[in-house]
């Protein structure tokens, strides 16, 4: 008797994912495959800027604006054809949301721009899409002392999901549950720091609209206007700097400016007193040191000066 061979054969089965996210401007790569002998592969609705490669059983393509494409994949073989849809997300790049920062991206799916929740009615950064114990990560470097500020939002399951600001890894705040549009200062110390905003889950529940968002984010280093003055530290809450003061200045004092127009004595030299200091009778020292506290609810320019007269 010759041999029999029991060949199965069932149903094509495609195996891709349902959702699909990228950046605008990535080059789209979509990966499938389909097992069960297809006789014949083939796409409906795939826009036209998207190709399917049968063979290498990839989709590929450049996406020309941001948006949401359906399309459906089938597979056909001698025994029934069976389709799958797929939802392509294409998401604006990050662009004006903030002056002179470089943003990088980690975690689980990208932070992107949109115009649907802003503060300044433009568009404003969003968390990327995240399930239960991920998290979407926003970060750069700064260099301090300066100072930030940026308005944030989040809709979350309160006090398990929640959209964090850090630096250097160390939580400075965070905000959960349901907060519209806030707007936070934050002080940057001096030297090199890691900044980065978080939207984070927790193991298991959702509730609002699973996001956060951050607009406007301003970055100003601290401007020091004097040659003869210099910051040697900062902190969250005082900066710290040392100055030399001439002999032949008979007084002195350092005011302080957040626009650069409005000056106004610091207590600094003066022990209570915040206008002039005279030239003590055994005169100014060679360097003087002094700490000017800050307030993080203030406008995050900080300009320093160091007025003396003759
Ligand atoms: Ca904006
Ligand atoms: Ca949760």
């Amino acid at each position: 008797m010759d041999k029999v061979e029991i060949l199965y054969t069932g149903s094509p089965e495609i195996t891709i994912n349902k959702e699909f996210s990228f950046t605008l401007g990535d080059e789209i790569k979509i990966p499938f495959s389909v097992s069960n002998n297809p006789n014949s592969i083939g796409a409906d609705n795939l826009p036209e800027w998207l190709t399917i490669d049968q063979n290498q059983a990839v989709i590929t393509g450049n996406a020309p604006e941001e948006g949401t494409y359906n399309f459906s994949i089938w597979a056909e073989n001698s025994l029934n054809r069976v389709s799958q849809d797929v939802a392509l997300f294409i998401i604006k790049p990050l662009n004006e949301e903030s002056n002179s920062l470089n943003w990088e991206f980690a975690g689980n799916a990208n932070w992107f721009s949109q115009e649907n929740y802003t503060h300044d009615q433009k568009s404003a950064a969003q968390s990327g899409q995240i399930i239960d114990d991920q998290y979407s990560s926003l970060w750069t470097n700064v260099t301090g002392p300066g100072s930030l500020s940026f308005w944030w939002k989040v809709s979350s399951e309160e006090d398990y999901d929640f959209l964090s600001v850090r630096l250097d890894g160390e939580y400075i705040d965070y905000i959960s549950g349901d907060i519209d549009w806030q707007n936070k200062n934050i002080r940057i110390p001096i030297g090199n720091h890691l900044l980065e905003f978080i939207y984070t889950k927790d193991v298991s529940e959702s509730a609002g609209l699973d996001a956060g968002w951050i607009d406007e984010i301003t970055y100003i280093r601290d401007e020091i206007l004097n040659a003869n003055l210099e910051i040697i530290s900062a902190s969250l809450d005082s900066i710290r700097i040392k100055f030399s003061i001439d002999s032949s200045f008979s007084r002195a004092r350092i005011v302080k400016s957040y626009d650069g127009i409005t000056w106004t004595p610091t207590l600094i030299l003066s022990n209570g007193n915040s206008e002039w200091v005279n030239k003590p009778a055994e005169g100014w020292g060679i360097m003087n040191e002094a700490n000017i506290p800050l307030n993080n609810l203030e406008n995050p320019t900080l300009l320093i000066r160091l007025e003396t007269e003759k």
